[in-house]
């Protein structure tokens, strides 16, 4: 899936801004064809959440109703035109000048619809119904009934099975963009490296009909390396080859620029560019190797969340994240709970972070009721995320799903498709999930790593920091015994609340999250088979309300909500940065 793009042959017109938006209280909308036009509007900005903007929103989890008018932007006349959602939570219904163009299911992913033969030269009516409702048979769930074996407890509200708010709305940017007639499709890269030189295998889609000639042209770092050939049906494959590569990793992010251009009878009908890293990912035993050699990671689990924005897409937010990360030393993260933006994945590409890309399958459960939809809507977001994240350089493997509650037996044969599914999608970088089932854990044995959250010394052994220290790593050895494969703790960390202080440290204190990830990461990195360790969480954010969440807050940001440092900040800066 290829991001829009402008230059010669493409172009986009983002229009995200202030749209007209009302909620459908009593569910009436369509019953009343709302999508011919909304009345009783109000301003509402896209992209963000709908929530925290509104008084009316803070709980309400739709459906609600945006509209929005266009003109056709110059340049667009006579090309194929399309419509995308980089991400609207949860179902989006969209309709074009009255005429429904489709829906799509599940946040955090993006949709598109080709508008060509709908759209007029001016005032096109754009409506979108917005559902954001949680349902035992959606993914992620919510307002699933209490039962023991499957360990919810059902204390949130909004009634999520997972711990972060249930944001809705349209939350990322709106585009229309343009490809040409014979467009290039898609693309898909996958790098190596032989000695000193990189090969990067080119893998290009266009029409059945298009039969002129492919030209791909690598630059950087001194080289230029062009290669052409004629189409061959649909799929055609071109190795370039890379003298004196220099390779991609956190330290040096090197990025080469790649064009692909189309050009029939000598005239170039269309053009992309990708950016290109040169790297290499593998497992071998119990090592993860990049570009060959062990890594053994240190960063974050996040969100996408800020005051007012919700979950919306906000760039200053995620320059200052990456800042933060680097200021403390982190090389990593995983995109918990759900894919990050494509501007989030363009700048760990840019600025050197390892990602462990995840799909939005969080608090899955494997009781029969709703299984189908659930397991279908996992197939689906682990292709979409494929599809969008392939060709990113940071992206060093997939994680399939957060701490399911996989000790039903359904859930075994469950992971161990998926996980094929995965691998048949993507050769070249590793499968997993996260579990807190660890040794119990029985898709450890399909998966390629071991990625397990812990929380010795919080919701186990409270206060008490030394047996929590014997605990884990008593526990990560046996896991290690059993699978024998590279381990990382995804997740491990304390509340702060920011500002409460206690000598001698005891819980909720700045100090008591401090003593607890320093000690975590000593007993980590002195493991060899240990790959990687991320704290939870980067930041503070915005869960539902529950007893244990005060102010609907998860505290265990090592930042504040607003970005500011706590105690942990700096310990963990020392640790991470001498090294
Ligand atoms: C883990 C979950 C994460 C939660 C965290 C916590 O993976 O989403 O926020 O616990 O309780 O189990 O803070």
């Amino acid at each position: 899936m290829i991001y829009p793009q402008s230059n010669s042959h493409r172009q986009v017109k983002d229009i995200s801004g202030f749209w007209d938006f009302r909620f459908d209280r009593k569910n009436e909308g369509l019953k009343k064809k709302w999508f011919k036009g909304l009345a009783k509007t109000q301003p509402l900005a896209v992209p963000a959440s709908w929530n925290d903007q509104l008084e009316e929103g803070k709980n309400n989890l739709g459906p609600a109703w945006y509209q929005t008018r266009f003109d056709l932007p110059t340049g667009f006349k006579d090309k194929r035109v399309f419509l995308r959602f980089d991400s609207v939570n949860f179902l989006a219904e969209v309709w074009l000048n009255g005429i429904k163009l489709g829906q799509h299911e599940g946040g955090h992913l993006p949709f598109v619809f080709e508008i060509t033969p709908k759209i007029k030269a001016e005032s096109n009516l754009l409506v979108v119904r917005v559902e954001g409702l949680l349902k035992p048979d959606r993914v992620p769930p919510g307002n699933v009934p209490f039962d023991p074996k499957d360990a919810f407890n059902n204390t949130f509200y909004p009634p999520a099975s997972f711990d972060f708010f249930p944001y809705c709305g349209i939350q990322r940017p709106v585009l229309l963009y343009t490809i040409p007639l014979l467009p290039i499709e898609d693309v898909t890269l996958s790098t190596k490296f032989k000695s000193s030189t990189g090969i990067v295998k080119t893998e290009i889609k266009t029409e059945n009909n298009f039969k002129g000639l492919i030209r791909l042209t690598l630059t950087g770092f001194g080289q230029k390396v062009v290669k052409e050939t004629r189409a061959l049906d649909r799929q055609t494959t071109l190795e370039l080859k890379v003298p004196q590569v220099r390779l991609w990793n956190p330290a040096f992010p090197h990025l080469y620029d790649l064009k692909i251009e189309l050009l029939d009878k000598n005239q170039p009908i269309d053009q992309v560019h990708l950016t290109v890293g040169i790297r290499t990912i593998a497992v071998k035993g119990s090592k993860l190797l990049l570009n060959g050699k062990s890594i053994q990671m240190k960063g974050f689990g996040r969100h996408e969340d800020f005051p007012v924005a919700g979950r919306g897409y906000l760039p200053p937010v995620i320059i200052r994240d990456y800042d933060l990360m680097r200021w403390i030393g982190a090389d990593s993260f995983r995109t918990t709970h759900y894919p990050y933006s494509d501007q989030m994945m363009d700048l760990a590409d840019r600025l050197g972070f390892l990602v462990i890309a995840e799909t939005p399958a969080v608090g899955l459960f494997f009781k029969q009721e709703g299984l189908a939809n659930r397991q279908r809507l996992c197939r689906q977001y682990t292709k979409k995320l494929i599809e969008r994240d392939k060709n990113h350089p940071s992206v060093i493997a997939w994680s399939l799903a957060n701490e399911p509650h996989s000790h039903r037996s359904a859930a075994k044969s469950f992971f161990k498709n998926l996980i094929q599914f995965a691998r048949k999608l993507d050769k070249t970088r590793p499968v997993t999930l996260v579990s807190y089932l660890g040794l119990k854990e029985e898709s450890f044995a399909d998966s390629d790593l071991v990625c397990v959250n812990r929380y010795y010394g919080w919701y186990s052994e409270p206060g008490r920091l030394p047996e929590a220290f014997e605990r884990l790593t008593k526990d990560l050895d046996a896991i290690f015994k059993k699978f024998k494969k590279p381990i990382l703790l995804t997740e491990f960390g304390a509340d702060a609340i920011p500002g409460c202080h206690a000598n001698p440290p005891e819980m909720f204190s700045e100090e008591y999250q401090a003593d607890l990830l320093e000690g975590y990461w000593k007993i980590l990195s002195a493991k060899p088979y240990v790959a990687g360790a991320h704290v939870w969480n980067l930041c503070d954010f915005k869960t539902a309300q529950a007893t244990h969440r005060p102010s609907g807050m998860n505290y265990k940001g090592v930042f504040t909500r607003e970005r500011q440092p706590k105690l942990a900040a700096h310990r963990l800066r020392k640790l991470w940065k001498k090294e």
